[in-house]
């Protein structure tokens, strides 16, 4: 089995970091590719870096489905392009906020979400209410540290986890949700301080992809998610333009890894 991890920004040392916390879960038989656009933000913290990090999330599944990759994370916690992405890939493609909110849900009544700026809870928010558990998010704080200082600063660990700690006590939760997939490595030892569940969503969607592989199981083809329709597409994103899907999807069954054709952009 064949995982893609995507780090949308373009720091190659985060992509390590993302890449080293995914293969910590990965299973026998499992190869985990981590990997950045060659395009793209450095980091992503405003609508306007998720937007044109897109692009290169695409061009990486792109270039997935050429080389039969089985699944997707796409490692950025504002989930940028996600249904996109689904679109265009064979397999499932599972974003770390989405795998990490989902799996917050099963260890308790509630979580918090601890991310970065201030300025990205409100994507955070939106999140939540799109996939449905709103209901269960207590709240959304941010650590005001800047993505690439979550590897620079030396007391990043130590703020991340008092706001763990404030988030728990403030909000009466009982689960942290990581918010920034630079904090991949961080979860144990914020778990072990804090005394609750932290989870990390690079570690969650990674086994949420693996899962849903074994069962066969892959993206529907079928309704919204169906592949995008040829069409030209211009000037910085010719290289995009979407080719005929010529073979029919085969039907989903719960048993080996699928292998269907998707096009390529
Ligand atoms: C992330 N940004 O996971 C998000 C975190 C954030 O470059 N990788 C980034 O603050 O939204």
């Amino acid at each position: 089995m064949r995982i893609k991890v995507i780090n949308p920004n373009t720091t190659a040392s985060m992509t390590r970091l993302i890449g080293e916390s995914a293969r910590l879960v990965a299973g026998p038989g499992v190869e985990v590719e981590a990997v950045s656009p060659s395009m793209g933000p450095s980091s992503i913290e405003s609508h306007y870096d998720e937007a044109l990090a897109v692009p290169g999330i695409l061009a990486e599944v792109a270039a997935g489905e050429a080389e039969g990759v089985d699944g997707y994370v796409i490692a950025c916690f504002g989930d940028p392009g996600l249904e996109a992405a689904r679109e265009l890939a064979t397999g499932p493609v599972v974003a770390i906020a989405e795998a990490a909110m989902r799996t917050a849900t099963y260890l308790g009544r509630s979580f918090s979400v601890v991310t970065t700026l201030g300025r990205t809870r409100g994507r955070a928010w939106d999140l939540a209410h799109a996939y449905g558990v709103a209901s269960a998010c207590r709240g959304v704080h941010a650590c005001e540290i800047p993505v690439l200082e979550l590897e620079t600063s030396p007391d990043a660990r130590d703020r991340i986890t008092e706001a763990c700690r404030h988030a728990l006590a403030l909000d009466g939760s009982d689960v942290i949700v990581l918010g920034c997939a630079g904090m991949a490595d961080l979860c144990a030892h914020v778990s072990e301080a804090v005394g609750a569940p932290v989870v990390d969503g690079v570690a969650a969607a990674t086994v949420t992809v693996q899962g849903l592989v074994t069962l066969g199981l892959r993206t529907s083809a079928v309704g919204e998610l169906a592949p995008p329709l040829p069409k030209a597409y211009t000037g910085l994103l010719s290289g995009f333009t979407v080719a005929d899907d010529p073979q029919p999807e085969p039907v989903q069954h719960a048993g080996g890894p699928g292998n269907g054709t998707r096009p390529t952009a």
